[in-house]
């Protein structure tokens, strides 16, 4: 197959000429953590919302080994669909290119090459991070290891529930990212509104959103990424008292199977799915689509006017 190559979608590169906001998104939620055929419609609503709220999406993802930079709808179509769609973290990438993968983006592969790309915003649904048996298993998600060093805004409703929140929340803050609630102090807990903790910062609109981008990019260096929570109104979320029984079966099933590895947050998500009657997924939608729509008015906010870059738009 040979080298390591970025296709841009003809969308992003419109968008880019034209000095328009793109809003990065990942494809390992649509073909790894939602289950089929839901995955490939939430998938078109999440570009839809991130162009309703005035952006251009760029989904990523590889297909034939190449990382295409905004996905064309048949290649959505493609990795929401077919068996073997291998979920790539951002040590795949070159092995996955090299040999010719089709591939699913995790947030941190997302993340990386979207900052490479140029974007600095993007949206996914929960990060991911410590996981609870983490003390022996040493499981911690790659997303944060490249947040440390990858300078992007990363809107999600904290990190997901399955995990150890705490310990993540300490490891983002040796890492040295920033992390902030959207108009709260509290942390959010992915599936549920309050993730237990709280954070030192709290930002209140896209505007705020776009000022720390400006000021993130003037201090130049030991600049990672911006955790962005934005919770889930307290009337949207998932039961608490069904999420931590289903979450409590999950575990045990983990155990029992011996799932481990990149494995887990697949096996976790979908027993969520399968075991609430289709309520975990709902939550999950309404999550992804909130923070798609915020990332494209805090896209839209830090992008300058085209005017002011010397383009024309089209009418
Ligand atoms: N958020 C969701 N669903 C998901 C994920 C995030 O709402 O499926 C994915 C992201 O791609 C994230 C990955 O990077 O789960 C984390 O996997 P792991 O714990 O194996 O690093
Ligand atoms: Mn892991």
């Amino acid at each position: 197959m040979g080298r390591f190559t970025i296709r841009y979608g003809d969308h992003v590169t419109r968008a880019r000429r034209d000095g328009r906001p793109v809003v990065a998104l990942e494809s390992t939620i649509v073909s790894h953590g939602l289950p089929r055929p839901d995955n490939l419609r939430v998938a078109r609503e999440i570009e839809q919302t991130v162009r309703d709220n005035g952006a251009v999406p760029a989904t990523i993802g590889m297909i034939g080994g190449q990382v295409v930079v905004g996905l064309e709808d048949p290649q959505i179509e493609h990795l929401a669909g077919a068996d073997g769609v291998a979920k790539l973290s951002v040590r795949d990438l070159a092995v996955a290119a090299a040999t010719g993968a089709d591939g699913a983006t995790t947030v941190a592969a997302t993340s990386a090459i979207a900052a490479a790309a140029g974007i600095g915003v993007f949206a996914t649904g929960g990060l991911g991070g410590v996981h609870r048996e983490a003390n022996t298993t040493f499981d911690e998600s790659n997303d944060l290891t490249t947040l440390a060093r990858t300078p992007i805004v990363v809107v999600c409703a904290g990190v997901k529930s399955i995990l150890d929140v705490g310990a993540t929340l300490e490891r983002l803050e040796t890492l040295g990212v920033s992390v902030a609630g959207y108009g709260t102090y509290r942390f959010p807990g992915f599936f549920v509104t309050d993730g237990g903790f709280d954070v030192d910062w709290k930002l209140d609109s896209p505007a705020q959103v776009a000022d720390v981008i400006a000021a993130r990019a003037d201090q130049g260096v030991g600049a990672g990424a911006l955790v962005l929570g934005n919770p889930l109104p307290a009337d949207e979320q998932l039961d608490p008292e069904l999420h931590d029984r289903t979450l409590a079966e999950g575990l045990e099933l983990l155990a029992r199977d011996g799932i481990t590895g990149k494995a887990v947050t697949p096996f976790l998500l979908a027993h969520f799915h399968g075991s609430t009657q289709g309520k975990s997924l709902e939550v999950n939608v309404r999550i992804i689509l909130r923070n798609a729509a915020l990332a494209a008015q805090i896209a839209a906010a830090a992008t300058p006017a085209p005017a002011a870059l010397g383009f024309a738009l089209p009418a």
